[in-house]
């Protein structure tokens, strides 16, 4: 029995084979595409993913069959879009292995999902004088709504620190924890640098203070396993256009404790079980904060999503992009003059860098002159950028379907740039 177990472990973890990854390009009809008349080279998948014929069949066929809206009518097609919807919900719940479907909320993004926890949560359970606990390597969509937070209620936001390979100094985070924090908010994979963070060990340390933790998987999600009740955070966020799934379409998971005694986000239809003029009755989990009309075609889409990322496996995916970028940052740090920003030892497929010789948009603009579509900015990360005292970087994101081939097509595109501005 441990055998076969232990077999299977290998098998899980093994990373995509060249074979594999050439049949899944061809599930993503969009790397047909040639721009610039030069085959695409998708390097910005940290921004957005790219979507699997998969996702697209299930968006079609919703429309072409099954549309009307969930939760309201008796019809035929009504009902088989809430089944469709509902079994969505059900497809995250697993693939997040939250407890119950009913702690899944299904927002516009991760964007959404922060608001919603500091203007819910963090309205009725923060005061003056409170702390909220973020890290220096944030997504601003994990600074501003917190910021605001603390604007509204005379809170005071603390800041765990970074070192100068982009890892946080944990060191610190006793000496920031205190009773007084009632909310960490940290993200589990850094957009602009790729550290994967120990959210474990900060969720222990947060839980021991009293403070209830948030976690941004925004970048993790669609590149590590992720599982809540194992990790115990009390919320957890993710975008589904970063997981192969359409744009428009979140998810809120919620310890569905804290999540039944927090208010309504925002009122209107499908939230509330009763409105009198005189008194308002809310919905039950989930609904109750779902208010309005949802991105039904969204979760939908997403649904499918999860069940591509399933049908590949996320412990092979993980171990594939690990290689990829093992391999990109062996190439990229060997050429003079470029510097990788964020060599964290713990990291997922995300290669921040500058130059000398050339500033991020025009490194940017000579690989689109290429087909390499890289991010070149500040990735809504100022701080971080502010701290290794750069403007931007240049940033080559990996998904399951990039190969060592177009990591050599870039590393020829950098050498191309020297040669220009050198
Ligand atoms: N948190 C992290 C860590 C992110 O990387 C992003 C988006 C967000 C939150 C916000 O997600 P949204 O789907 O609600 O917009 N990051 C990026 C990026 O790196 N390039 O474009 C968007």
């Amino acid at each position: 029995m441990t055998i076969t177990l232990d077999r299977e472990t290998i098998k899980q973890d093994r990373a995509l084979t060249t074979e594999e990854v050439e049949r899944l390009r061809n599930e993503f009809p969009i790397l047909r595409t040639r721009p610039n008349g030069k085959p695409l080279i998708y390097f910005d998948n940290a921004a957005t993913s790219q979507k699997p014929y998969r996702v697209l069949c299930a968006i079609d066929k919703y429309y072409k069959n099954q549309n009307a809206n969930v939760h309201r009518g008796v019809h035929f097609l009504s009902e088989i879009a809430t089944s469709a919807y509902e079994c969505a919900r059900k497809k995250v719940q697993r693939f997040l292995n939250a407890n119950l479907s009913c702690e899944i909320v299904f927002t516009r993004g991760t964007t959404e999902g922060i608001n919603l926890v500091s203007n819910s949560y963090g309205r009725k359970n923060v005061k003056a004088g409170d702390e909220i606990l973020i890290s220096y390597m944030e997504h601003h969509s994990n600074i501003v709504p917190w910021q605001m937070l603390c604007e509204n209620t005379g809170a005071v936001l603390k800041v765990l620190p970074i070192n100068r390979e982009g890892e946080l100094i944990l060191d610190d985070l006793e000496n920031l924890l205190s009773p007084r924090t009632k909310i960490v908010a940290i993200t589990h994979v850094s957009n602009a640098l790729g550290t994967i963070n120990p959210i474990k060990r900060i969720i222990r340390a947060a839980h021991e203070r009293g403070a209830v933790v948030l976690i941004d998987a925004a970048q993790s999600a669609s590149h590590l396993p992720i599982d809540v009740q194992d990790l115990g955070c009390d919320f957890l966020v993710c975008s589904g256009h970063k997981m192969y799934g359409p744009t428009g379409i979140g998810v809120l998971y919620g310890r569905a404790e804290l999540l039944d005694s927090m208010p309504p986000y925002q009122g209107g239809g499908d939230m509330i079980l009763s409105v009198r003029f005189d008194k308002t009755t809310y919905n039950t989990l989930p609904h109750k904060f779902e208010a309005g009309t949802p991105h039904i075609a969204g979760a939908i889409g997403l649904g499918a999503a999860i069940e591509f990322l399933n049908s590949v496996g996320m412990k092979r995916i993980e171990a594939y992009e690990r290689q990829l970028l093992d391999y990109a940052t062996n190439i990229l740090k060997n050429i003079d003059g470029v510097h990788i920003i964020g060599t964290a030892r713990e990291k997922a497929g995300v290669l921040s860098f500058y130059m000398d010789c050339a500033h991020p948009h025009d490194i940017g603009q000579i690989l689109d002159s290429l087909g390499i579509a890289v991010r070149a900015g500040h990735h809504c990360a100022q701080p971080v950028m502010e701290f290794f005292g750069v403007p931007a970087t240049t940033r080559a994101s990996f998904a399951l379907f990039n190969t060592r081939d177009e990591i050599d097509a870039l590393a020829a595109g950098i050498l191309k740039v020297k040669e220009i501005f050198e």
